[in-house]
Parts: structure tokens; sequence; C-alpha cells
């Protein structure tokens, strides 16, 4: 996106430059610390479009009107979805919270809402509401609960002038913007009104419509109204507006644009977060075949942290609420990668060394963990600390030999009590 795009769109979102300062509660910025200190969390993509399996865009990909589309909620029936287990599978896999779709594009309510009847209690067999259980189950588990929400709607009627997607909804060419927002707010305010302590808001969807008139900002303070704790992110990659205490990167680590999200983004000061699927849909989809290794998506979790980031790793459930088990796996791995050596990963901050190819560094206190990731070789130099270097150990294993060099240190790797993920030596400083 342009710069001009960007600042357009700020304009047009009612962030113009001008927009009064957003000074964090004292509580927010607790909980950013906390924030950057959980490190890990997990994506949850649910909704009706689970039933088709064809990812949560089928609606537009399939040039589905909403009609049709208002056919699915019938057949959704997730009688195997069980909070307490999903709840435990995050914990297992060492997440320390759950970002979960409360309303995708399609606008299907994930709750009870009062708002409409387009939700998952008034229109399907289930007719329970998944986020109540999941914000209790949270609770009992001691994990933060957040909320994805799409500004994005492709079957409310007041979503009008439409964007550049969802066009084949069939509706009517009129509506109210102003008072689609001020659905979107009243729904927002069940959500942190009803749901008990809410960890944030990770919004979704204003690329559709860059000229539209957002009222980003008066969202924002009703939400930081509502729990100032909350932690509003934005996923528009642009630059931070004000009211934001996040900043998400989508497919690509922070400053990074492979996957063509990120084009011109900078990295600001606020708390970091990348988020990433193990396929490729977010939304449910078993045809996917090309999924990502355990050991590559444990990569994008620790290079994350060597760059202060956050890694938000998606599932997409089943419509019977299951998770697929080939995720569930590679969670399982991580957590158990994450029991032995966590300590290099939560409570860190990027290291003083930046990512190289072998690795990254995170650091803690008077502790530098120097992440070998792709290293063969028994030697490894790494450029000076900065700080006079004490002992040095492999996590959970033995002594490593350091010796100072012309250019920096010389670690002498251990030629056992490698692992096959990432071996951590940790350096006293
Ligand atoms: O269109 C959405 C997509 O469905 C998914 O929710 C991702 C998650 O980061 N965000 C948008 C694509 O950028």
């Amino acid at each position: 996106m342009t710069r001009r795009t960007a600042i357009h769109l700020a304009a047009a979102s009612g962030l113009s430059m001008q927009a009064a300062p957003y000074e964090p509660a004292a509580a927010n910025r607790k909980a950013r610390e906390w924030f950057q200190d959980a490190k890990f969390g997990l994506f949850v993509h649910w909704g009706v479009y689970s039933v088709l399996g064809k990812g949560e865009w089928v609606m537009n990909n399939d040039k589905m009107t909403a009609a049709d589309y208002q056919t699915l909620p019938a057949r959704f029936n997730p009688v195997k979805f069980n909070a307490a287990e999903w709840v435990a599978t995050a914990k297992n896999a060492g997440q320390k919270y759950i970002t979960i779709t409360s309303k995708h594009h399609d606008g299907f309510a994930m709750w009870g809402t009062k708002q409409s009847k387009w939700n998952i209690v008034d229109t399907t067999p289930y007719a329970k509401d998944p986020l109540k259980m999941l914000a209790e189950e949270c609770r009992n588990q001691g994990v933060k609960l957040f909320f994805y929400h799409s500004h994005l709607d492709w079957t409310h009627p007041d979503y009008f002038p439409r964007g550049r997607t969802g066009l084949a909804s069939g509706r009517a060419e009129n509506g109210d913007f102003n008072r689609y927002l001020d659905f979107m707010d009243a729904q927002l305010t069940e959500l942190l009104t009803n749901y008990g302590e809410i960890g944030g808001i990770w919004f979704d969807g204003i690329w559709d419509r860059k000229d539209a008139e957002w009222r980003l900002r008066q969202t924002y303070d009703l939400i930081h109204r509502l729990q100032p704790h909350a932690l509003i992110g934005n996923n528009h990659h642009l630059a931070p507006f004000e009211g934001e205490d996040f900043q998400m990167f989508e497919k690509d680590l922070p400053g990074q644009n492979t996957a063509g999200f990120s084009e011109g983004v900078s990295v600001g000061k606020l708390p970091l977060e990348t988020c990433d699927t193990i396929g490729v849909a977010w939304g449910y989809n078993p045809n996917e075949k090309k999924l990502k290794s355990t050991k590559q998506l444990l990569h994008t979790l620790i290079r994350a942290a060597g760059m202060n980031a956050n890694f938000l790793l998606n599932v997409g459930p089943k419509p019977d609420g299951t998770i697929q088990d080939e995720f569930a796996a590679r969670l399982k791995e991580m957590g158990a990668w994450l029991g032995k050596y966590g300590e290099s990963v939560y409570g860190t901050r990027g290291g003083p060394i930046g990512p190289r190819p072998w690795g990254v560094t995170t650091a803690k206190a008077n502790k530098v963990y120097v992440h070998v990731m792709d290293w063969p070789d028994r030697a490894l130099v790494i450029p000076p600390l900065g700080k006079k270097t004490g002992a040095a150990r492999v996590l959970g294993g033995g002594p490593v030999a350091v010796k100072s060099v012309e250019n920096g240190l010389l670690l002498q790797l251990p030629e056992t009590g490698r692992d096959e993920f990432d071996t951590v030596i940790e350096l006293t400083v």
C-alpha cells in the first residue's frame, strides 16, 4: 500500500493525523507487558463456513448470495465442541492466550448476540454460545481470551457502499454505514460486557473500504471505556493508529514482506505479534496437504521472539467442533519443546544480536539465549555482546566453552545434547 493510500485510509477511518493522543491506562500498560511476556497464542478461525470445508472466504470465492449462505447454519451442529479440551490443547502447546473469531467477514456471530438473529444460538441446531463456554474455561485454566472481530461484513444490509469483496451477496444497493457501525459497536459492547475479562480485540477488514469513515477511534474509545486493559490491534497492514495497543503482521515476521501483506509497513514501538496458519487457509479446509512442520512452526515462534514479537498460530476447527489431528499433533510437539526450553522464550525480549541465518538471540535479566537453529558445525562465532560473559551452558545440557576472539565470541557447541529443533545456549552476562 502506498504512503498516500495509507494517509488516506488513516484519515478516512476517523483517525485523522490530528486525532487526540491516546494515553493507555495503567492497566493497559500492564497488559502490554503481560502480552510481550506471553509470546505464544492460539488463533481460532471457526464459523458456519467450516460446514463447506473450503476455508473462511467461501462465500466470496464461490460467489454465494447471502440467501444461499444463510442455509448453512441449519447444517452447523458442533456437538463435539468441548471448550475445556480446546483450552487444554492450547495450554499444553504452551500458548498463553486464545484469539477466536467472534465475527468473521460473513457477519455470522459466534455468540448469542441480541443485535440480530444471524448468530449461532438463534439459527443452528446447536443453539448454544461457544464463546460463553470458552470464556469460562479460559478463566478456569488461566488463559486469556481475545476476540478477532471483522469490520468487513458480507451480509449486513447497512454495510454500504460495498467494498472490494462480498459483491455477489445480492443485498439491495442501499444502506446506512453509520447504522452498521452502531450495530458493530453494540455487538462489541455485548462481548466486552457479558463475557468477563477480555484480553483484547483483534480487528480485521477495513482494507475492504479504504475510503470509508470507519469511526475507529470512537470504537477504540468504547472498548477502552468498557475494559481499559483490553489490547486493541487492527490488521490494516499499516503502521499503528492512535488508540491501538499492539501491531500485528500476517504470515510474515515484523519488517518482512514475503506474503505481500506488509508492503512498506514500518515496525512500530507497540508490542508486536505475527500470525500464521499451519496449512494455507485460516478456516477449516481438509483438502490442504501442504502443512508446515513442527520444526517450521517452532522456528517461526523462536524467530518472532528474537524480533521481540509474539506468534499467534492458527487452527480452523471442524464443523463438529474438534481440532483436526494433524494440527493437534503439531501443537503438542511445540508444547513439549517449550516444556523443556520455554525459559528462553517466555518473558524474554529480542536479544542483543539480531536475526542471523543460524538463528536468533533472546534476553531476560542477566541471561542471553543463543538459539542455534541451523548450524551444522561445532564452532560458532557470534558478534560481541557488549557485556562481559560469564558461565555458558546448553539449556538442559552441559557447559559450553566460550572464547573471546577478534570479532566476537567463539562458542564451542556440544558434540552431544543438541536439540533437533533449536539448541539453546544460555550465556550469563
Ligand atoms: O481476510 C482475512 C482472512 O480471512 C484471515 O482472517 C486473516 C487472518 O490474519 N486476515 C484477513 C486476510 O488478511
